[in-house]
């Protein structure tokens, strides 16, 4: 008896306590690094006023306008006096950081201020999960208020779409664009070639486009997909809107088949089912012809940040053996083996490149050559190889950390799911995203300044459908923008889980698929590949 009630007790403490900490916990994600609560509702309706000095500000104020009105039905007015109840974006010159901003808030006036627009936006977008979460009363919404000062723990945080496995298209890519904005994350990597498909216009080789894009994974005789230059420049300016920089990716030497397929003159061959897997290195006419593609992507997106991939090369390189053009240029070049033609088509790819770029972006595999180290960002995927992490940050090159575990989205996240991809047995749980780098067997310093963020990657192989794309990011996504922006020390899943209790609703209203991990649902079943006798090589043209 006196058990059970020490018992209940102790319970008891631990739920008020729990309670309390949720309370205190300011309810946005990603978490802000300061906060403390005012103990004030500011009333937002219809007469509040959004308040700007400066009119260059204007678009950032109809944003938090057309959101709170698609949010909440209100439209307020924007204006340039201070009447009544006030919203005031302001820059000034308190700081030099990009990323901070503070957001002040009590129950006359809400101020967002920082000395970048993009700080201004991250203010904006921490103030509407704030209001999303206000409580309705009859003189409008009233929102408890905070003091906030806010700075990103890293400059990148990024996520990748695989487009060319499976092709979603402009409106699933925008409402992407909507969450990741929604989350603070803001570099967009778009894998727009690989085997399956080529997803970009390039009007100097038009083939790319009429053959290259035929088909997908899952059908190679699927009607071509592809994306304009006009389609790209919306998509790009949407992204801008959203102070998301958009970086497009063009794989090379491996990876290239849908290119193959439209310009096999440049193919270097394959092996087994990955063949005319690789751009031939050994002829010199492949280097103009990569050259001129860059000079077209170059002109779409103006990010200065080209993705070269570089990644699983030896997939398909063992044909360059038997291929005279590469043997001569090994001669050439004393390239004692195929490892060395890769790292010597990357290096020349590279200095091309830069011609036209501030950045080249490649796989970890390019670890191993010899780039500009103040132009290249290695991208660290193969969590199985630490090493190869090791040898980026020695050799002084910055590094984007994306490990498969937990960071591969096509990855499942929960062991319960039958369907989609796993690393012996392991997989990319919520958790796990959360809590990285913590979780690592091996220890990551975070705190290294050559490391300049994480990214999660969504490849497509098993993603056929929105439904599943949408499962498969959401609610991922909210824990990789928590593990970029927060500060390691400040982070805790149990009350994240807490807080992303009410984004799970939001998902619910905005008709997203997402996997609840409070009440599970039944996954859509990715696609298994061999069922549906998949050939991964199309025919060759
Ligand atoms: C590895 S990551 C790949 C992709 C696949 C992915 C599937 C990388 C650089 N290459 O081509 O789609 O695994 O998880």
């Amino acid at each position: 008896m006196k058990i059970t009630s020490v018992c209940f007790t102790f319970i008891f403490i631990l739920l008020i306590s729990h309670n309390v900490s949720a309370q205190n916990e300011c309810p946005v994600i990603p978490l802000t690094n300061h906060f403390e609560p005012i103990g004030e509702t500011f009333v937002l309706n219809k007469s509040t006023c959004i308040y700007i000095k400066d009119t260059s500000l204007n678009f950032l104020a109809v944003y938090l306008q057309q959101s709170i009105k698609s949010y909440n039905g209100f439209t307020l007015k924007i204006g340039k006096r201070k009447i009544g109840q006030v919203i005031i974006l302001e820059k000034n010159d308190w700081t030099s950081n990009t990323e901070t901003y503070s957001l002040s808030m009590n129950k006359k006036s809400i101020a967002i201020s920082s000395n970048t627009n993009e700080g201004l936006f991250d203010g904006v977008i921490s103030l509407l999960q704030l209001t999303k979460q206000a409580t309705v009363k009859k003189s409008g919404l009233a929102i408890n208020c905070w003091n906030i000062q806010d700075t990103a723990k890293y400059k990148w945080r990024g996520l990748m779409l695989d487009e060319s496995r499976h092709f979603f298209g402009k409106k699933t890519v925008k409402r992407i664009l909507d969450w990741m904005a929604f989350y603070k994350l803001n570099r967009f990597h778009w894998h727009l070639t690989d085997e399956p498909g080529w997803r970009l216009q390039v009007k100097q080789y038009p083939r790319l486009t009429s053959v290259g894009a035929i088909g997908n994974h899952s059908d190679p005789n699927g009607p071509a997909e592809y994306y304009t230059d006009a389609d790209i420049k919306e998509i790009v300016q949407y992204a801008a809107a959203r102070f998301i920089t958009v970086i497009p990716e063009i794989d090379m030497p491996g990876h290239a088949t849908a290119s193959n397929r439209a310009y096999p003159e440049f193919s270097g061959g394959g092996t087994g089912k990955y063949a005319n897997f690789t751009f031939n290195p050994g002829n010199n006419k492949t280097y103009s012809y990569l050259t001129n593609i860059l000079r077209a992507t170059q002109k779409l997106f103006p990010s200065g940040m080209i993705h070269l991939g570089g990644d699983e090369v030896s997939f398909g390189s063992e044909s360059w053996k038997n291929d005279p053009g590469v043997q001569e240029l090994m001669g050439k070049e004393h390239l004692p083996n195929l490892k060395a033609v890769e790292l010597y088509f990357i290096e020349r790819m590279i200095d091309s490149a830069l011609e036209m770029y501030n950045k080249v972006l490649l796989w970890d595999e390019a670890a191993d050559a010899s780039l500009p180290i103040d132009s290249t960002i290695i991208f660290w995927w193969r969590h199985d190889k630490p090493e190869q992490l090791k040898k980026a940050l020695q050799k002084g090159y910055h590094v984007v950390l994306c490990p498969r575990i937990p960071f591969y989205f096509d990855f499942v996240q929960d062991s319960s799911h039958q369907s989609g991809r796993k690393w012996q047995g392991d997989f990319s749980s919520l958790e796990k995203v959360y809590d990285f780098p913590n979780n690592e067997p091996y220890t990551i310093d975070g705190g290294n300044p050559l490391i300049l963020g994480v990214q999660a990657n969504l490849w497509t192989e098993t993603v056929r459908t929105k439904k599943r794309l949408e499962y498969l990011l959401f609610p991922r996504i909210a824990a990789l923008s928590e593990a970029a922006w927060t500060d390691t020390d400040k982070k805790n899943y149990e009350q994240f889980l807490i807080r992303l209790k009410k984004h799970l609703s939001w998902y619910q209203t905005a008709g997203i698929y997402y996997y609840d991990l409070f009440a599970p649902q039944k996954a859509p079943e990715a696609i298994d590949s061999k069922k549906l006798n998949i050939k991964t090589v199309k025919k060759f043209h």
